[in-house]
């Protein structure tokens, strides 16, 4: 369809150098296509020009000093993407790979995920090129304070509501809410992924990973399949990572694999837990660490992989969970998936996997559950999170793990039943793009051209 083309072609020159971005417009833009042709009320009302441009963009500085008394400098973003649904909702990154063009990738993906939720969200991204590593526990409380000092002029509890994603914890979260509070003079829910002692729920910090193999368990039952004694691979050892493996052992699978930006563990016998949480949670530590504690597992730093393969992707597996970054399996690691017989790829991560490695899963009709779809149960619990905080009452584990748990079940229905009315019942990236772009788009309809 030239137009979709033509839009695409102009958010390249008009906004340079996103490359992220472009990927996940492109494949979103690409799955549009039929129901463009369908529906001609989004082209009249040019639903697609006004989606892929963000609603306001914050751009700011950080200054902060360091541990040796010097003065750093960082760049701050919050990009207020669509607010349709919703106040403006998704996590802030703290990475040194943070640029404008990944912020934008991951707000982009935001609307639709938390329009798939069925919730009241709209979508937006913050963060900063701050590399946490290394840094002491002063470091971080200053760094997240200065960087509040700014944020807080722009967020609010009914506006915009940010979280944590990579490198932003409860421990950020908790520094942040801090500055918020005394700056604004409000205690509200203005963050989640809070500390359960003051306004944040049970099972927020579980949410992503268990929503992840929930949403791997729904599409597997609708071909007669199951988790229950197989072998998974998992990549990251973050918060998604920790607890994608912890669902997969509650549901009788064996996660096999881990891995940090430095190299993969193998563990044949299956992911010690709760050496990985005392590792990972309690000592910061990196995964070198684990096998002094497991010395039957293997460890094989980067260097070692396979030319241009992730380690990961070559343990065979019947489920793969990709968890740690954007853009971490290749159409090589695709193949070599595929090859040893992997069924089902449910995306913890944001974009995990690249634009041909999609293609191949979608040819190959396995189980694909796209990150916008997958892991969709991160931001659904900090909306419960804000529900809990605006009523001032707290329901249990069981309730929230219950409600996210029915979520995920009603992504996937929703995702699986767009596929088939556009005729092609497998393609959840198809169902996913078209259903979270169809609820914010009639909404925008509706609100009128503001
Ligand atoms: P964490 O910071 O807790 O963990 C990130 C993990 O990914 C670490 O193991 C890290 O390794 C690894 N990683 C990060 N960047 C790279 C890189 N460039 N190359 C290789 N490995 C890397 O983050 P989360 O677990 O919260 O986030 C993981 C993914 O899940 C992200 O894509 C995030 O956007 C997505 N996500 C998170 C949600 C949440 O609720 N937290 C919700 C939905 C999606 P290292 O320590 O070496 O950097
Ligand atoms: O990518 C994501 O959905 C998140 N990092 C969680 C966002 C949120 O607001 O909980």
């Amino acid at each position: 369809m030239p137009y979709v083309k033509e839009v695409f072609e102009y958010l390249k020159r008009s906004s340079p150098s996103q490359k992220e971005f472009y990927q996940a417009a492109e494949e979103v833009l690409e799955s549009l296509r039929p129901l463009m042709i369908k529906y001609p009320k989004y082209r009249d009302h040019k639903i697609i020009e006004r989606i892929v441009e963000p609603e306001r963009q914050i751009l700011f500085r950080v200054n902060w000093v360091d541990d040796n008394g010097e003065i750093q400098v960082n760049k701050g973003y919050r990009i207020e993407f669509n607010s349709a649904l919703g106040p403006y909702k998704g996590g802030l990154r703290f990475h040194p790979s943070v640029n404008a063009g990944v912020i934008k990738f991951l707000g982009f993906e935001q609307i639709f995920k938390n329009a798939l939720t069925g919730l009241q969200i709209g979508g937006g991204k913050g963060g900063s090129d701050f590399n946490p590593k290394g840094k002491s526990n002063n470091e971080i409380m200053r760094f997240c304070q200065a960087f509040m000092s700014e944020l807080f002029r722009h967020i609010g509890a009914n506006t915009d509501v940010p979280a944590g994603d990579i490198g932003v914890g409860a421990r950020e979260i908790g520094y942040m809410f801090g500055m918020y509070k005394k700056l604004a003079n409000k205690y509200e829910g203005v963050l989640t992924g809070k500390s359960l002692k003051w306004g944040g729920s049970l099972a927020r910090t579980e949410a992503t990973g268990y929503g992840a193999v929930y949403f791997a368990k729904y599409m597997l039952e609708d071909r007669g399949e199951t988790l229950e004694g197989k072998k998974c691979v998992v990549s990251g050892s973050g918060n998604v990572s920790i607890y994608t493996i912890e669902k997969l052992y509650h549901l009788g699978a064996t996660p096999i694999t881990c891995s940090d930006s430095n190299g993969m563990i193998y563990d044949a016998e299956g992911i010690d837990l709760e050496l990985l949480k005392e590792l990972k949670e309690v000592k910061r530590e990196r995964l070198t660490e684990y096998i002094k504690h497991r010395p039957n597992a293997i460890y094989t730093p980067v260097e070692e992989y396979p030319e241009d393969c992730n380690g990961v992707y070559t343990v065979p597996c019947y489920a793969a969970f990709p968890s740690a970054t954007q853009n971490e399996l290749n159409l090589n690691d695709a193949k070599n998936l595929l090859a040893n017989g992997c069924f089902c790829v449910s995306e913890g991560a944001n974009m995990p996997s690249t634009l041909d490695a999609v293609h191949a899963f979608i040819d190959a009709k396995i189980c694909y559950g796209p990150g916008k779809a997958a892991n969709a149960g991160g931001v659904a619990t900090s909306q419960l999170e804000m529900a809990q905080n605006a009523s001032m009452v707290n329901w249990t584990f069981e309730e929230v793990d219950t409600k996210l748990a029915q979520i995920m079940k009603s992504i996937y229905v929703s995702a699986s039943a767009t596929a088939a009315e556009f005729g092609e019942p497998t393609n959840l990236v198809l169902g996913a793009n078209i259903a979270g772009f169809r609820k914010v788009a009639d909404a925008m309809i509706e609100q009128g051209l503001v």
